[in-house]
């Protein structure tokens, strides 16, 4: 159904690693929007399914306090499709993409087929590689990021398109059947790989359940990237240190430098090469070194599963070509840039953040909503809920009041009647309910008619 790097080629002419574009860019881009290969490579229609997307835009929202935060919306068919006709200019070649699209269209009752058994298939694709499976695109500037190198896939194919998009399928009652070969890349799956070969083999030879190592015939879609995207833009060079300061990479305006055996991704965009960015799987320290009079912009977002859940901003860092600034990737209320404004190895000026934005997702329950308390009986609800950034709320506290804070609950009253609440957990991304009851258990009514018993005689 299509490849993501197929977009990312035709944006950036590299067919190879994001680390040798800067050499050969140029002239692969005039090649590339001719080969009609790369147009059939590009994700079709039918990728879309089920939420599928792979192109994101981008856009910046000013937040309170400063800064701004980059927001993202995912990009559908007939969006991605207007997308590519504002790239005539660059690359996009209308008459070579209609015969991609054709076959596409063409293709499609053989993927029916497939998926409803009636061809008789095997499916063997690589995972656990760093899989390109979205691209950022910035209108303000015009330019094409990659981004979310998930290890879905071959390296080349995400695994939702190699598996028809069916990878979460029970394997055991799937009519096609699927073979995944851990840590091959699309080459070396047929190339170099002893287990796939192995794998042919057994499959020829009627041993199909026969599996060699390394090939299961299920994977998790969950593996999601973990990790740090660190993004500065002019006029510094960046180097990436790890924990024990050692080098492990540099990015300046016009090359980009790592070592081997490192996994970190580099990146050069935007007009005149002024942003650069660096993915480094783990903690890490950075320096950034000036090379001209400005001002920089600097971001750290933190990765979970794929998702951003923290991100730190730094607007308008003032530069001159002696500044240099230490900073980690960690992220949190006591993180800062260490200037050193004129490059004497003595920090100048400690730089706060002018935003932390931490990600909420809407709360969820665990456990029971439903929940009984006796007459002064208090608990703690803060466990029953994931979530973060939580407000607790009572509708009726004069039954049950709740702590705003740590969503501890009490029941207030002392009633003969039972008496009901609904405490809410909120957060900016949602809310959840529970509904309490109180209620004096037997004890607490024989002490009621005790007491209060003389109202009655
Ligand atoms: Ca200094």
């Amino acid at each position: 159904m299509g490849s993501p790097k197929a977009l990312y080629v035709f944006e950036t002419g590299n067919f190879l690693d994001p680390v040798l574009a800067t050499f050969t860019n140029a002239w692969m881009k005039n090649i590339a929007k001719n080969i009609p290969g790369i147009y059939e490579l590009l994700p079709s229609e039918r990728y879309f399914r089920d939420g599928n997307y792979y192109l994101e835009r981008t856009y910046r929202e000013r937040i309170l306090g400063g800064g701004y935060v980059t927001r993202r919306e995912s990009r559908n068919f007939a969006q991605t499709e207007e997308f590519f006709q504002t790239r005539q200019a660059i690359w996009y070649n209308s008459p070579r993409y209609s015969t991609a699209k054709t076959l596409h269209t063409n293709l499609n009752s053989t993927y029916d087929k497939i998926i409803s058994g009636e061809i008789n298939t095997y499916v063997i694709v690589g995972y656990n590689v760093k899989t390109l499976s979205c691209l950022l695109h910035h209108p303000s500037t015009g330019y094409v990021e990659t981004l979310d190198q998930n290890k879905l896939g071959d390296g080349t194919v995400p695994l939702i398109s190699s598996t028809f998009n069916f990878a979460d399928t029970d394997a055991s009652v799937m009519p096609r059947k699927p073979y995944y070969v851990n840590g091959v890349s699309h080459a070396d799956l047929v190339k170099k790989s002893d287990s796939t070969l192995q794998l042919v083999k057994n499959i020829i030879n009627g041993n199909e359940n026969s599996l060699p190592t390394g090939v299961s015939r299920a994977v998790s879609i969950e593996n999601k990237w973990n990790g740090y995207k660190i993004t500065a833009a002019c006029p510094v060079d960046l180097t990436i240190k790890d924990t024990a300061d050692r080098w492990v990479g540099t990015v300046t305006s016009d090359s980009v430098d790592a070592t081997e055996g490192h996994e970190f991704d580099f990146y050069i965009c935007g007009e005149n090469n002024d942003t650069k960015i660096a993915f480094v799987d783990n903690m890490s320290n950075i320096e950034i070194e000036g090379f001209d009079t400005g001002t920089m912009d600097f971001s750290i977002e933190q990765y979970v599963n794929g998702s951003i859940a923290k991100t730190i901003f730094y607007h308008d860092v003032p530069i001159t070509d002696k500044t240099i600034i230490n900073t980690t990737t960690e992220i949190s209320d006591d993180s800062s840039l260490q200037v050193d404004s004129n490059g004497d190895g003595t920090v100048d000026q400690v730089i706060k953040p002018d935003a932390i934005i931490i990600a909420q997702t809407a709360p969820t329950i665990i456990g029971d909503k439903n929940i009984s308390l006796k007459y002064r009986e208090e608990k703690q609800l803060k466990d029953s809920v994931v979530g973060d950034g939580l407000t607790w709320s009572s509708s009726n506290s004069k039954y049950i009041s709740v702590d705003t804070n740590t969503g501890r609950i009490t029941s207030q009253k002392s009633f003969i009647k039972t008496g009901t609440a609904i405490i809410t957990a909120q957060n900016s991304e949602g809310k959840v309910e529970f509904n309490v009851k109180v209620k004096p258990n037997f004890v607490q009514w024989l002490m009621i008619i005790f007491l209060f018993g003389w109202i009655w005689m």
